[in-house]
């Protein structure tokens, strides 16, 4: 697809500390999206050398890799805005640096949105998905939160994994200027305040991470109760929206039949 092709994916990858996980995590992407065209924004506040292995990877990357180095640590959901203002592509994608989120999701993801989703949200919830890299306690936490998106944000309930930090979303969904981006949840941020009306989403395990440590901390779980309170007056109410469950089988289907297109295409 070269550097120069135009991209129709933006993958958006917030990044805090994570040296360990650049390479490991861009060559599982480059399996994944074979004749894709896409480009991958790293928005990283690191204070290790992880922007170093950056550069240095996009040297050799054969697709486009855009850097944004932020001095300060500004949160992950500020990043992923900063991401969405730097990507070119129609559609967007958001993921973690550290695999747990494993990067082959991304092809169904995509066969997804080909599928016409305005959103794909992956979810560790329903038949086929896990949350195996989360300790009992983590586990917990991570229930609470999604209950109370529920009740506090309508748009959310229908909704199988609320607060996923991994999601395709078309970049017309996007209304940059309804977004006031706190603490980590802005896939919740983003369908509270939009207008959109289908929904896909594809079961996946959340893994275990590759390298490092979690930088979850006990602020960003205030911020996120926060974010709920905000986000209350500013919800938009979508009575219309329509979620559709793909089984592992779907999901597979929809692979092999988007591999065959591209087959006959010959790319
Ligand atoms: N740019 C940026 N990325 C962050 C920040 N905090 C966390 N991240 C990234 O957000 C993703 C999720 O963080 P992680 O520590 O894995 O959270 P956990 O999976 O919930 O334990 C990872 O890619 C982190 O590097 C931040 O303040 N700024
Ligand atoms: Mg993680």
């Amino acid at each position: 697809m070269g550097k120069n092709a135009n991209i129709t994916l933006s993958i958006i990858v917030p990044v805090y500390n994570e040296a360990g996980n650049i390479n490991p995590l861009l060559e599982e992407i480059q399996k994944t999206l074979m004749g894709i065209a896409y480009e991958v924004i790293f928005v990283d506040d690191s204070i290790d050398e992880t922007p170093m292995v950056i550069r240095k990877a996009a040297e050799k990357y054969p697709v486009k890799i855009q850097l944004e180095h932020r001095e300060n640590k500004k949160g992950l959901a500020t990043a992923v805005v900063r991401g969405f203002e730097l990507a070119s592509g129609d559609i967007f994608a958001v993921m973690d640096a550290d695999m747990q989120h494993p990067p082959e999701i991304l092809l169904p993801m995509y066969c997804a949105m080909m599928n016409n989703a305005d959103i794909c949200i992956p979810s560790r919830f329903i038949p086929g998905g896990g949350d195996g890299g989360l300790n009992l306690w983590r586990k917990f936490i991570s229930f609470v939160a999604r209950q109370l998106g529920k009740i506090a944000i309508y748009n959310l309930r229908q909704v199988s994994d609320v607060t996923s930090g991994i999601f395709m979303i078309k970049r017309s969904v996007i209304n940059k200027n309804a977004l006031h981006p706190i603490g980590w949840k802005i896939c919740v941020e983003i369908m509270a305040v939009s207008v959109y009306s289908r929904i896909i989403q594809i079961p996946y395990v959340f893994d275990q991470r590759n390298d490092g440590k979690s930088k979850l901390s006990h602020v960003v779980t205030l911020q996120y109760l926060r974010q709920l309170f905000d986000l209350i007056p500013r919800m938009t109410k979508n009575k219309n929206i329509k979620v559709e469950t793909w089984t592992l089988k779907k999901m597979n289907d929809e692979i092999l039949k988007f591999k065959n297109r591209k087959e006959n295409f010959n790319w």
